[in-house]
């Protein structure tokens, strides 16, 4: 069966961009792949944390898989810093990875300049260096397949640049892995600015719908989702952000074509309600469900603890096969 491996930060609020665009397709894919489903602390710390906070999160980030379905006993749900082996790996490729390559990704040239704007002069090397660990992160699995948001994209191609590095300096060690991104909502926009991507690290609380949020609050955000003068419903990304954005999170919400739902609507109110009720609908079943889990912490510890082994299992032979390729001598 192929292998599918994907990490979620457990940092600020899951919102829906991390849910349409990731975690929904995580939940699919694990009725269909040997699946491995991350809680990536070790990235989170790139930036910094409130130790507090940063144990809080990753416990509810843990729920949340839960929560939209990742069944423990179908797939392996863990938490990065637990398989000490992904920093191990991640070193090896550091040092396959060029620093111009690490250079050229998108996310770190955003992040550290979001970081400089607001005044922190302090960028950790860390940051930069994130893609050789997620790179880690996927090959230690021997993952086949990858289900992201858009955004991930170059990160998932420079792991596949490193795996054909490591594997032709070294000899066959890496599987070649695919980023799998959905047709629909691979990219959901912030309701506020409809040009940024909803993001767990924006400041445009009104733009960025978390899915355990108040269903109150929700139907509000979208009644409050900026569209244009137009008054006209149409998908053209380019020319209508807001009304598209729209479009395209009731068509994932309903399993429906955006594009199709245009013509069903001539105003934008009505489209605004549809899209913030389907929402709703989803969302629901699984902020119950997350409450139920998080009132029973040892369930939930028990989770933990027995992806951990699970991972930990595949994880050792894999940073094995590497190091023994780039020819460490071996202990025993
Ligand atoms: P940050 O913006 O702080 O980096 P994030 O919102 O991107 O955080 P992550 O934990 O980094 O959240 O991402 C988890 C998954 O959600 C990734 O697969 C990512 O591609 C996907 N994702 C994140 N934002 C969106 C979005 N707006 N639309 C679709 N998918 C998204
Ligand atoms: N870089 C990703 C999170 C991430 C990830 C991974 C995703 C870390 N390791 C492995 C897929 C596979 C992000 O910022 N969303």
């Amino acid at each position: 069966m192929t292998r599918v491996l994907s990490g979620i930060q457990p940092t600020g609020d899951v919102h829906l961009g991390n849910f349409l665009g990731a975690l929904r397709q995580w939940a699919i894919d694990q009725h269909t792949h040997d699946s491995f489903y991350t809680a990536v602390d070790l990235h989170a710390v790139t930036v910094q944390q409130d130790p507090l906070e940063l144990r809080s999160k990753t416990l509810e980030t843990m729920a949340t898989l839960v929560a939209v379905g990742l069944d423990p006993e179908v797939c392996t749900l863990f938490v990065q810093s637990h398989v000490p082996c992904h920093t191990e790996l991640s070193w090896l490729l550091e040092c396959t990875v060029s620093f111009g390559e690490l250079r050229r990704m998108t996310q770190f040239k955003d992040k550290s300049a979001k970081q400089s704007d607001s005044g922190q002069e302090h960028v950790s090397a860390g940051l930069f260096t994130y893609p050789a660990l997620m790179a880690a992160d996927i090959l230690i699995y021997d993952a086949d397949r990858v289900p992201v948001g858009d955004d991930q994209r170059q990160h998932l191609e420079l792991t596949r640049d490193i795996a054909e590095r490591f594997n032709s300096r070294y000899g066959e060690t890496f599987v070649l892995p695919e980023a799998a991104i959905p047709k629909i909502a691979a990219r959901v926009m912030d309701l506020q600015e409809p040009t940024n991507k909803m993001s767990k690290s924006s400041e445009s609380p009104m733009g960025t719908v978390g899915i355990f949020e108040e269903t109150s609050a929700i139907a509000k955000k979208f009644k409050r989702a900026i569209t244009d003068s137009e008054n006209q419903v149409r998908f053209d990304f380019e020319a209508k952000p807001g009304v598209t954005n729209l479009l395209s999170i009731l068509g994932a919400a309903t399993d429906r074509d955006p594009e199709s739902l245009a013509d069903e609507y001539h105003q934008y109110g009505p489209l605004k309600n549809d899209t913030a009720e389907a929402i709703i609908t989803v969302l629901e079943p699984v902020q119950n469900r997350r409450a139920e889990l998080l009132a029973d912490p040892a369930e939930l510890g028990r989770i933990i603890a027995r992806g951990a082994e699970k991972a930990s299992e595949v994880a050792v032979v894999t940073v094995q096969r590497a190091k023994d390729a780039m020819g460490f001598l071996s202990a025993g």
